[in-house]
C-alpha cells in the first residue's frame, strides 16, 4: 500500500502566512516578499511530508487566500468588474476576496460561504454569461515544478470542474444562468490544464468532487458522465487521476462513479465508514481504492487497532497494491503541530494529534499494512494501544453531576412562558424603541492595544485589576461612541474576548485548548478551536461582569453577548466518544445559568449567537437532518427559555444559506442575519415569512470598503419592498471585530443615518 496525503495547513507553524499577507495588504512588505514567504513554506510542508515517509504529497494545497478562489481565477472565473481592474493575478484575488477601495476603484467582495459543514470559508465562484474560461497564469504547473525541483514530485490538487460549477453561483447580471450549462465549454480548459501538468512531468492529479457527498439531482449526475468521457478522450494525454470525495457517503451517488476512468477512487471512511461495502462494489479490477482513514477534520489521535482492521477487512477484497491509505480529507481543517503546544498536561496531550502528528499516523498505518510483522511498526502499534487505552480509562472525562442535570431537560425547560406576539408586548414597554431600530452585531475592533493588553495579561505582566481597569476604558469608548452616532441598542464590543467560542472554552470545565492550535477560517483570519475532552460545566459566570458595566455607563438598553450552544460546539474540536447531541445539551445547560444570571444581573436584552446552526446541518436530506434541526432547537431554547418574557432574546446567523424554518424553531424575539451579498430577491422574500424581527445585516464587515448613506438607502428602500417596516431591525451582517476604527466609525454612521431616514419617512406618512 502507498500512503498519501490529501492536503496540508498552509498557514505556517507560527502563521508566517498570516503575519505576511496582512503586512502585503497594509504596504509594509513587496509582492515579491510576500510570493517568498509562500515559497518558503511550500518548501518546509513537502519537505515535512517527505522525511515523514508520505509516499504521495500534494501540491496546488497552497493558497494566499483561498484554494477555491485560486481556481476560479485559474479559470477566468472572473467578474469583469475585477479584470478590469488590470491587476496582477494575486492582487486580483484578494480584490475578490476582501474588496478593494482605493483611490478611483470601489469594488465589493464576492459572497463567501461555508465550505460543507466545515469552518471553512471559500469565496464563492461566481459565473456570468460573459464567462470565458482560459487559462490565467499557471498556479498549479508552477507549484509542481517548485516540488520538482526540491526533489518531491507531488500529485497536485484540483477542484473537479462539477463541483466548482455546482459550488458557485450566478452573478447579479445573470441570475438566469444554469451554471451546468456551462460544463462543455469548462472541460477542453480543464483538460488543457491536466495536459501541461503532464507535461511538466505530474504522473497523478488528484481531483477533489466533494459534492458527490450531498444530495444530487439527474442533471448533476449527467454532468459527471459529460466530465468522465473528456478525461477518457484525453487518456493519453493527461496524468493518471485520484477522484476524491470527503466529508460523507457517496452512496446514493454511487451510479455515478460506477465508470469513472480513473486510476484511484478516494472515499472518506472516517465520516462514512459503512459506505465501504458498498464503495467495493465499483473498484473496478484494475482500480486503486484510497482508504481515507486518519482524520482531516478532528485532532483525536487515530485508533491503530480499529484503522488497521479495517484496511485488513478491505485487503480480503483488493490486494494491498491498489490499496493507498490516506487522511480523510485535506488536513487544513486541523491545527499544524501539537509539539508547539507546551502547557498541556501530558495526559491530555497524550489525547491528540495536529497534522504533523496525523503524517506519521498514515505512514505508520501504511507502513503496518505493508510489513505486518516490522518491529518498529509494531512498536508504534504498542505504543498507541497505550495512549489509546488510557484515554478509554481517563477520569477527566466523566462529570457525574451533568450526567444528572442533563436527564432533568424536559420541553418546559425549552419553551418560553409565552408565545412572541405576547412576549413582544411586554418587550416594547421596557425597551421603547423606535421604528427601524438599529443595533451591531457585538463585536467592535479588536485593536492592537487590545490584544497586546490581552497578552501582557496572560503572560501575568499586567495584573487583573490593571487588564479589568483597560477593558473597562475599552467598554466606555465603545459605549461613548454608541450613543453619540445613535445606536438604539448597544453592546459592550467585546473586547475581552479573544474569539466568540474559545473565549467561552477557556472558562467551562471539560474544555480543553491549545497556545497555538490555529486553523485557517478564511483569508487571513483564524481561529484556536477549543477541544471538548470531558462533561461541561461552568464554575463561574463567563461574561457577566462586562455586560454590568457597560450597562451601568448609559441610560440605553446594552445587549448582553453570548456563544450560542451549536455554535459552541460546531467550532470547537468536538468529542467522538458521546454524540453532538449530548454536548450541545451540556452546553446548553451551561448557557442556560449564563443567560439567567445575566437577567438577574439587570441586562434586559441577551444575544445568543448560533451562526453555526446552518453547518451543523448533515449534508443530505433525511431523518438525520430532522433530528439535527430538533435537538439543535431544543439546545437553543434550554439555553435562552429560562427568562421572563419582557426579556428580549436576539440571536445571530452568517456564512451560509438559510432557511427560515430553521430559525423559527428556535424562538428567537429578533435575529440578525447575514445578508449584504444575498443579491437575490428570492432569499428576501423567503424571509417574509419569518414571524418575529429581523434585521437583514445591510453591510459586508469582511470588507474594509466604507458603503454611503445613500448605498444604505438604496438597500432598505430594496428590502421594505417585500418586507414589512414593523419587523425590520438595521444592523450591519456580522461583528465588526477585524475592521478598523476609521471604517467602523464611518460605516455605522451611515447605517444610522439611513434608518433615521426612514423613521422620519414612515414618521410623516402615519
Ligand atoms: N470564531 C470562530 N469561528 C468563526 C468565527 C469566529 N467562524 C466563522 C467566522 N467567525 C469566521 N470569522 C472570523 C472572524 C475573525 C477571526 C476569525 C474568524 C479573527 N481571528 C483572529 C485573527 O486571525 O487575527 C484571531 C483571534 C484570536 O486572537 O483568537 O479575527 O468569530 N471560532
Ligand atoms: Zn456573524
Amino acid at each position: 500500500a502507498k500512503s498519501a496525503v490529501l492536503g496540508f495547513p498552509r498557514i505556517g507553524p507560527n502563521r508566517e502566512l498570516k503575519k505576511s499577507t496582512e503586512s502585503y495588504w497594509k504596504g509594509k512588505i513587496t509582492q515579491d516578499e510576500l510570493v517568498a514567504v509562500g515559497k518558503q513554506i511550500r518548501k518546509d510542508n513537502w519537505l515535512l511530508q517527505k522525511q515523514s515517509g508520505i509516499d504521495i504529497i500534494p501540491s496546488n494545497d497552497f493558497s494566499f487566500y483561498d484554494h477555491i478562489l485560486d481556481i476560479s481565477v485559474l479559470f477566468n472565473v472572473i467578474p469583469k468588474r475585477y479584470s478590469d481592474l488590470k491587476l496582477s493575478t494575486l492582487d486580483t484575488v484578494f480584490a475578490m476576496g476582501r474588496g478593494l477601495q482605493r483611490d478611483e476603484i470601489d469594488v465589493t467582495a464576492l459572497e463567501m460561504v461555508k465550505w460543507f459543514d466545515s469552518n471553512y470559508h471559500y469565496v464563492r465562484p461566481t459565473f456570468s454569461h460573459d464567462t470565458q474560461f482560459k487559462l490565467v497564469g499557471s498556479k498549479p504547473i508552477d507549484e509542481f515544478l517548485e516540488a520538482k525541483e526540491l526533489g518531491v514530485i507531488t500529485r497536485p490538487v484540483l477542484l473537479g470542474p462539477v463541483s466548482l460549477l455546482f459550488l458557485g453561483k450566478p452573478d447579479n447580471d445573470s441570475l438566469d444562468l444554469d451554471l451546468l450549462s456551462l460544463l462543455p465549454k469548462l472541460l477542453p480548459v480543464y483538460v488543457e490544464l491536466l495536459t501541461q501538468l503532464k507535461k511538466a512531468g505530474a504522473e497523478q492529479v488528484q481531483i477533489d468532487e466533494p459534492i458527490l457527498v450531498l444530495d444530487l439531482d439527474s442533471k448533476v449526475k449527467a454532468a459527471y458522465s459529460t466530465f468522465f468521457k473528456a478525461l477518457e478522450a484525453a487518456s493519453t494525454t493527461i496524468p493518471s487521476i485520484t477522484l476524491s470525495t470527503y466529508f460523507g457517503t457517496v452512496v446514493p451517488n454511487l451510479e455515478v462513479l460506477k465508470s469513472a476512468p480513473v486510476e484511484t477512487l478516494h472515499f472518506d471512511f472516517i465520516r462514512a465508514p459503512e459506505q465501504i461495502n458498498d464503495v467495493l462494489t465499483v473498484i473496478s479490477a484494475n482500480q486503486k481504492l484510497s482508504i481515507g482513514i486518519v482524520d482531516g477534520r478532528n485532532i483525536w489521535k487515530n485508533d491503530f487497532e480499529t484503522s488497521i482492521e479495517f484496511i485488513n477487512n478491505v485487503i480480503q477484497k483488493i490486494p494491498t497494491e491498489r490499496i493507498v491509505i490516506a487522511t480523510s480529507s485535506s488536513l487544513l481543517h486541523t491545527p499544524v503541530d501539537l509539539n508547539n503546544e507546551t502547557k498541556l498536561s501530558d495526559e491530555v496531550k497524550d489525547f491528540f494529534s495536529f497534522a504533523t502528528q496525523k503524517l506519521n499516523e498514515v505512514t505508520i498505518l501504511t507502513n503496518l499494512i505493508n510489513n505486518p510483522k516490522d518491529v518498529d511498526a509494531i512498536k508504534q502499534l504498542e505504543v498507541n494501544i497505550k495512549s489509546i487505552t488510557a484515554k478509554k480509562n481517563s477520569k477527566i472525562t466523566t462529570n457525574e453531576t451533568v450526567q444528572k442535570r442533563l436527564k432533568s431537560i424536559d420541553d418546559k425547560m425549552a419553551t418560553r412562558a409565552s408565545p412572541f406576539v405576547e412576549r413582544l408586548k411586554e418587550q416594547q414597554k421596557v425597551f421603547n424603541l423606535p421604528l427601524f431600530p438599529t443595533t451591531t452585531i457585538g463585536s467592535f475592533p479588536q485593536t492592537k492595544d487590545i490584544r497586546i493588553n490581552r497578552n501582557k495579561f496572560v503572560k501575568g505582566t499586567i495584573t487583573k485589576e490593571e487588564y479589568e481597569t483597560f477593558i473597562n476604558e475599552e467598554i466606555e469608548r465603545v459605549i461613548r461612541f454608541q450613543e453619540e452616532i445613535g445606536l438604539d441598542v448597544l453592546v459592550h464590543g467585546e473586547p475581552e474576548r479573544n474569539d466568540m467560542v474559545q473565549y467561552f472554552g477557556e472558562q467551562i470545565d471539560g474544555y480543553y485548548f491549545t497556545q497555538n492550535g490555529w486553523v485557517q477560517s478564511y483569508g487571513s483570519r483564524y481561529v484556536r478551536p477549543p477541544i471538548i475532552v470531558g462533561d461541561l460545566s461552568r464554575p463561574n459566570p463567563m461574561s457577566v461582569r462586562e455586560s454590568v458595566y457597560a450597562q451601568s455607563i448609559t441610560k440605553k438598553t446594552v445587549k448582553g453577548m453570548l456563544t450560542g450552544p451549536i455554535t459552541c460546539l460546531r467550532w470547537s474540536f468536538p468529542r467522538v466518544d458521546i454524540n453532538q447531541e449530548s454536548q450541545a445539551l451540556q452546553l446548553a445547560l451551561v448557557l442556560r445559568d449564563e443567560v439567567q444570571d445575566l437577567e438577574k444581573a439587570g441586562i434586559k436584552c441577551i444575544q445568543v449567537d448560533e451562526p453555526a446552526l446552518r453547518e451543523g446541518l448533515p449534508l443530505r436530506e433525511g431523518k438525520e437532518r430532522s433530528e439535527y434541526l430538533d435537538w439543535a432547537a431544543k439546545a437553543f431554547r434550554v439555553a435562552t427559555s429560562g427568562v421572563t418574557n419582557a426579556t428580549q432574546i436576539h440571536s445571530h446567523f452568517c456564512y451560509s444559506d438559510l432557511d427560515p424554518t430553521h430559525i423559527k424553531a428556535l424562538d428567537a424575539d429578533v435575529v440578525s442575519i447575514e445578508f449584504s451579498k444575498k443579491d437575490d430577491p428570492k432569499y428576501i422574500k423567503e424571509f417574509q415569512t419569518y414571524p418575529n424581527h429581523i434585521g437583514l445585516g445591510l453591510f459586508d464587515i469582511h470588507s474594509p470598503r466604507v458603503p454611503s448613506k445613500e448605498e444604505f438607502i438604496a438597500k432598505i428602500d430594496k428590502i421594505l419592498e417585500s418586507y414589512p417596516a414593523e419587523k425590520f431591525w438595521v444592523n450591519p451582517d456580522c461583528g465588526l471585530k477585524t475592521r478598523d476604527w476609521d471604517e467602523t466609525r464611518v460605516s455605522l454612521t451611515n447605517m444610522v443615518e439611513a434608518a433615521k431616514y426612514f423613521r422620519e419617512e414612515y414618521e410623516s406618512k402615519n
